[in-house]
């Protein structure tokens, strides 16, 4: 059974959403990091850097801390979405989401959704960068099915949650026809249904 410690947010998403396509049995425990419950000294053993999410595979006692970390052993134990033949490709657009897209379009929630009017440098700064990603991943999506090819892996579960927050970014998405395509595509998934509501509260993924 796998144990995912985690607030209700994109990275912890990707992870429960992950956890409902390989129909591993998983329980969610809630960290409110609006409480500082990062900060708590047990979880920091699990999460050196004090971030959600963190599983606890309790099959083997195994934590886990860092959101690619985790899909990568996910994919690897489960077999699925992480295909042996395609890692090198996988990784890349993987690692793109999470040294790039996730930590930019963070930055753009902060500025924008959050703090509007507190720095208007940060603002445009990361309202700038976020419409490139949308291009840049409408680009990409123009000539493949997914981002590392043909197939649905772990690098779009990665990703997938961090562009359903695009009502928040307010850059349109329906302007990016291929980056639409895609997010209805997976957004139409069962397991992306079930495990974007993490928390079992009727949560509903944003449409375009
Ligand atoms: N690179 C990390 C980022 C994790 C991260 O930023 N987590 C946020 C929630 S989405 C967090 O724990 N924030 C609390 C804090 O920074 O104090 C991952 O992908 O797991």
């Amino acid at each position: 059974m796998i144990e995912l410690l985690t607030a209700n947010t994109p990275n912890g998403k990707k992870i429960s959403i992950m956890l409902e396509e390989i129909e591993f049995k998983y329980k969610v425990t809630k960290i409110n990091i609006n409480k500082n419950e990062q900060f708590s000294p047990d979880f920091k053993k699990l999460s050196p850097f004090c971030k959600t999410p963190v599983i606890i595979d309790h099959d083997n006692n195994q934590s886990l801390f860092e959101s690619g970390a985790i899909l990568i052993y996910l994919g690897e134990k489960s077999g699925k979405f992480y295909n042996k033949n395609r890692r090198t490709i996988i990784n890349q657009w993987l690692m793109g989401q999470m040294g790039y897209v996730g930590p930019m379009l963070g930055q753009h929630h902060q500025f924008h959704y959050y703090n509007p009017g507190k720095s208007e440098f940060g603002e445009k700064r990361y309202f700038k960068i976020s419409e490139r990603i949308y291009k840049e991943l409408d680009e990409r999506l123009s000539n493949s099915e997914y981002l590392s090819g043909k197939d649905y892996t772990i690098a779009d579960i990665a990703t997938f949650p961090w562009i359903a927050r695009h009502e928040w970014h307010d850059i349109g998405l329906n302007n990016f026809e291929n980056l639409t395509r895609w997010y209805k595509k997976i957004a139409s998934r069962k397991a992306v249904k079930k495990g974007y509501d993490l928390l079992k509260k009727g949560e509903l993924i944003p449409k375009v």
